[in-house]
């Protein structure tokens, strides 16, 4: 055997030294875009994120409703693979379906029909409100809206008719069939209403316009949309379907592909890889994980448009304790982000590396990106919000929500994890709990904001500056202690030693 001198390093081995900060670096200067997929030097990258951030390919994460609202705020959602093909092709529709400001038809629903089914098709579409039709279409009479503020999202106890929560529509103007999304925001806004009704010249329901959605034009400046200004999403793909899979997902409209396996080095993943690079050269395709240059270049050459790196650091992975696979994820980003470089020089090509799995901490975002990656994947960060499909369950000390592995009995996702056949024989993942962080916007907001205030400490205001010029150091046992407070908190309970 061949023994690797470097120690595998992880994360919390490192710290980032202050760069000189000029006067024109402060956060409001910071810009955050990166490329998704494989570019010619010079030339930009067919799909460009607004922000580092994607999901991970995995059921407990990336819904619909997480790819909205990862869209909206510039990052980029793959959805999970583990489902008949015809249904993760709907997830993709969901996605491409949205429009911020209207009710989408698959949002209406007959007064007879259950909350707790109206409760899963907002949460499926991403909507907060829901219009109630007397046939259930678009176009038929509208009978009542049901908001998020009638009932708990996440409670699925919930059922008994519609119509005892619709919220009566008298009050609301109407618009008629001409008045563009601007004229009914500024009405929406100068009348103090919640929601105006757009009918056709007949009087008919043709779509619904919310006040906060016109808010949300505003939050949400950094929307990652294609021409048609629809949101973008991705979607996680095997080497035991793809022939079938792919076309689906094209159908539906899906923006980029990412072969989602525990271990890429291998033939299944290139022969797959170069299927669709011959059958459908237009679609970006990511290939991993990987945790080594060599296997990166493997990857890039069989038609890799980006690499994810990253074995066994997953919070769910147990992969190193079953099969002693795996490496810490500072030293597999170090020696990837070096073949990338590499790769880039002797081809003029750049593919595009992330980060997937071990973000334990905001600052390990800094951390990944400062050693090389372009974006990062994470699985127990998105989890931990509103818009994941995790059931939110109260404990004594608040709430938490439902996070399993992609390994674990409970996905039993085998297309995954090379076992030799068909089906999972033992777990490398687990089945657990994170804590409930509330909304994604929010959440994700100071993540975003802690990131750009570390590049700013280090000097940069983009992210290749940041790869380029920041420096890090390794930490000792001691000095590591040193970094958190060493003082009784509070509201600790005080304690006598
Ligand atoms: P984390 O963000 O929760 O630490 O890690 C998420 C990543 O772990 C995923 O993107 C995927 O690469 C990996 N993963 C998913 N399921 C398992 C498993 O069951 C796993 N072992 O390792």
């Amino acid at each position: 055997a061949q023994i690797i001198a470097e120690v595998s390093r992880t994360f919390n081995e490192f710290l980032l030294l202050p760069n000189r900060t000029r006067t024109d670096c402060s956060a409001a200067t910071v810009d955050l875009r990166t490329p998704l997929v494989r570019h010619v030097v010079g030339e930009a990258s067919a799909i460009e994120l607004q922000s580092p951030f994607t999901s991970a390919i995995m059921q407990a994460v990336s819904t619909p409703a997480l790819a909205i609202a990862l869209a909206r705020n510039g990052g980029f959602s793959f959805l999970h693979h583990n489902q008949p093909i015809q249904d993760q092709a709907a997830a993709v529709r969901q996605v491409k379906n949205f429009k911020a400001g209207f009710v989408t038809s698959d949002t209406n629903i007959r007064p007879d029909d259950s909350l707790s089914l109206l409760v899963d098709l907002m949460r499926r579409t991403g909507h907060s409100t829901a219009a109630v039709t007397h046939d259930g279409t678009a176009t038929g009479r509208l009978l009542g809206l049901v908001t998020s503020r009638d009932f708990h999202p996440q409670r699925h106890d919930l059922d008994g008719p519609v119509s005892g929560r619709m919220t009566a529509i008298s009050d609301l103007a109407h618009a008629g069939p001409d008045i563009t999304l601007s004229e009914a925001n500024a009405r929406l806004w100068d009348e103090r209403l919640d929601c105006l009704p757009v009918l056709d010249t007949e009087g008919h329901l043709q779509h619904l316009v919310f006040r906060s959605d016109y808010a949300d034009h505003k939050r949400f400046p950094n929307q990652v949309v294609d021409a048609a200004k629809r949101l973008r999403v991705g979607a996680g793909i095997n080497t035991h379907d793809y022939e079938e899979r792919v076309p689906a997902l094209l159908e539906a409209g899906v923006d980029a592909l990412c072969f989602d396996s525990s271990d890429g080095y291998s033939d299944w993943q290139a022969q797959a890889l170069s299927w669709v690079k011959k059958h459908y050269p237009e679609i970006p395709v990511g290939g991993g994980n990987v945790v080594d240059g060599e296997a990166f270049t493997f990857l890039a050459e069989a038609g890799a448009d980006f690499v994810k790196v990253g074995v066994g650091g997953g919070s769910i992975c147990i992969t190193r304790d079953q099969k002693g696979i795996g490496r810490g994820q500072a030293s597999a980003v170090l020696d990837v982000a070096a073949a990338r470089d590499a790769f880039r020089e002797r081809t003029g090509e750049y593919v595009p590396i992330c980060s997937d799995g071990g973000l334990v901490h905001d600052y390990h975002v800094a951390l990944a990106l400062a050693m090389g990656a372009d974006f990062v994947m994470m699985g127990r960060y998105f989890a931990r919000f509103d818009q994941a499909s995790g059931a939110k369950l109260p404990t004594r000390d608040g709430f938490v929500k439902e996070y399993w592995g992609e390994g674990s009995n409970r996905a039993r996702n085998w297309q995954r994890y090379g076992q030799g056949g068909q089906g999972l024989i033992f777990e490398e993942g687990v089945d657990g709990y994170v804590p409930y962080a509330g909304d994604l916007n929010e959440g994700l907001a100071l993540t975003i904001a802690k990131l750009k205030t570390t590049m700013v400490s280090c000097g940069s205001t983009t992210l290749p500056e940041f790869q380029s010029t920041a420096r890090l150091t390794l930490v000792s046992d001691q000095s590591f202690q040193e970094s958190h407070a060493n003082v009784t908190l509070r509201d600790a309970p005080a304690t006598v030693s």
